[in-house]
């Protein structure tokens, strides 16, 4: 065994272990935790340098989250929050908090990179290649996440840009921002956090939107000290708050998966703070979306808006025609000279590279197998071909409304389960069984058609690039939950243990 301290697993890496996982943010953490629980030998690697996955990488000045601190949590580890949406420094701290806790750390290999993973039907094991050598796992868990892989746009002349540049969520502290003339490509969730604080320091910023989003009021307050206190000390209060907050998100599914104009008066809301961020009126008519909300992620902010309106800032919604060494051109031929280019275009959601390093039973990887009918996963979770092979943050598994921890840990208590029925059944491997993929997926996205992602009139990171949703959970959490309560067998093909090479299908 290597040697270990706070900063992880340092020494070699081992041969073999039970349970090899790829990604340490908020699923892999806590993978690692619960697996760590049951007495499994588990190990996790992550390119980075800490925990923390997307709260680790996007450092961008205003980064903070917009699903409500107490959901936005593991429900076994509450955290001290300040306010009631955290920014990312206190997620920050808080994951590294709870991996320090809970005295797993020492099973995190950071630095590293899962070049390879191939299942190994004889030895029924994966056969992993890291950039740090070779080791062997009988289960293989990818926590990579859908939003870490991050998106340049495809625009001519940007190899060029003289300036300095930089993604949203490869933030360039060392850049100096103070009077320069800074442009911003985007206007996701990312952009409209960016801008207002760019605003603020920037001596002229361009925003371009090719899309104007649905931004809606944030309602966020810090905690008075004795609420605070209380959250911290008072025992089960804030789970109180968290089912709160949690059965009030999921009154909305309806509005987006089965009757999208219920969501009409969120579009008044979200039109009363143009009013209220902006003057100019043609401002407001460039601001104001022409899809229904919900169909792009809905966003909140009531800073965005008044940044917009400043004098310091313009937004641009000709399209962008080429990137020189000095500026941006729009179609209309005019050149914006900028000394900073920041792009926050969104990240590889449906074309993950992790996907071309994982390759299952048939020789196939991940990228192969989905090519032709998109990302698919029985549950979200486990795919035909690759046995013993489990997604935290699969494909469907996404949300538009609530908080993906809520998904991980259901997730989490499935795989947990799963090794559980192997253990106890002695199963070599265990893998979906395609006929109840399909089915599972046939409904999933029979359903999808009725969405407002389907029928928002928007295009977004949730679809592939054939407009299909391989992203999103469409229905209420809860019913996500259920179906993931035990490991239900029957949907599988199992083996037997290895030396058994025959199997007991
Ligand atoms: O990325 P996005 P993001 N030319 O893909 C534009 C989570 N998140 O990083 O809408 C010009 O949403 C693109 O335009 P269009 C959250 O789930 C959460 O902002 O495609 N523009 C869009 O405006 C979120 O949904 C939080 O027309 C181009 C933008 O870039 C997800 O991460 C904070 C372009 C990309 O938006 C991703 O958000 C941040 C091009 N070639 C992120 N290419 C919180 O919790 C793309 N765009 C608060």
């Amino acid at each position: 065994a290597g040697a270990t301290g706070p900063q992880g697993y340092a020494g070699p890496l081992p041969d073999h272990v039970d349970v090899l996982v790829i990604g340490a943010g908020f699923a892999g953490l806590a993978v690692a935790i619960k697996l760590t629980e049951d007495g499994r030998d588990v190990l996790v690697v992550d390119k980075g340098d800490s925990v923390g996955g997307t709260w680790r990488d996007n450092t961008y000045p205003g980064a903070a989250c917009d699903v409500p601190s107490q959901l936005y949590s593991y429900s076994f580890a509450p955290g001290d929050w300040s306010r009631s949406f955290s920014p990312q420094p206190e997620i920050k701290a808080y994951l590294d908090r709870v991996a320090a806790r809970s005295g797993v750390l020492d099973r995190f290999v950071f630095g590293t990179s899962v070049e390879h993973a191939q299942w190994e039907a004889d030895r029924g094991v994966w056969a992993v290649r890291t950039s740090r050598g070779d080791l062997t796992a009988d289960v293989l868990v990818s926590g990579a996440g859908g939003l870490s892989e991050p998106k340049l746009p495809d625009i001519a002349g940007i190899d060029d840009f003289g300036g300095e540049i930089f993604h949203s969520a490869r933030w360039d502290h060392d850049t100096d921002l103070a009077g320069k003339r800074v442009a911003v490509i985007g206007t996701g969730a990312s952009a409209i956090q960016i801008v207002p604080e760019l605003q603020k320091v920037a001596g002229h910023l361009d925003v371009y939107q090719r899309t104007a989003p649905w931004v809606l009021p944030r309602h966020d307050r810090t905690y008075p000290g004795l609420e605070r206190l209380a959250l911290r000390s008072v025992p089960g209060l804030q789970r109180l708050y968290r089912t709160a907050i949690y059965w009030g998100r999921e009154t909305y599914v309806p509005a987006f998966t089965l009757v999208p104009d219920l969501a009409k008066p969120a579009e008044l809301l979200a039109r009363g703070n143009i009013a209220r961020g902006i003057s100019d009126p043609d401002l407001r008519t460039k601001v104001t979306p022409d899809f229904k909300i919900g169909c792009k992620r809905i966003l909140i902010s009531n800073a965005y808006y008044p940044a917009l309106d400043a004098d310091n800032t313009e937004l641009v919604t000709d399209r962008i025609e080429r990137i020189t060494p000095t500026g941006i051109v729009t179609a209309d031929g005019t050149e914006r000279e900028i000394d900073v280019l920041v792009v926050a275009t969104g990240f590889h959601t449906t074309d993950q590279p992790i996907a071309h390093h994982v390759v299952g039973r048939e020789g196939r990887s991940l990228a192969d197998v989905w090519r032709e009918h998109g990302q698919q996963a029985y549950r979200g979770t486990t795919v035909a071909g690759f046995p013993n092979f489990f997604q935290v943050v699969g494909p469907n598994t996404g949300l538009g409304h609530s908080s993906m921890v809520f998904i991980i840990e259901s997730q989490v208590a499935y795989l947990r389960d799963a090794l559980r029925v192997m253990a106890r059944n002695s199963y070599g491997s265990v893998e979906p069984r395609q006929d109840a993929q399909d089915d599972w997926n046939a409904r999933l996205h029979q359903r999808m058609r009725r969405t407002v992602w389907s029928t928002g009139g928007c295009a977004s990171w949730y679809l592939d690039e054939h407009g299909r949703n391989t992203t999103l959970w469409p229905r209420a959490t809860f019913t996500f939950r259920l179906g993931l309560s035990r490991f239900d067998t029957r949907a599988y093909r199992v083996t037997g243990p290895v030396p058994d090479p025959g199997g007991a299908e």
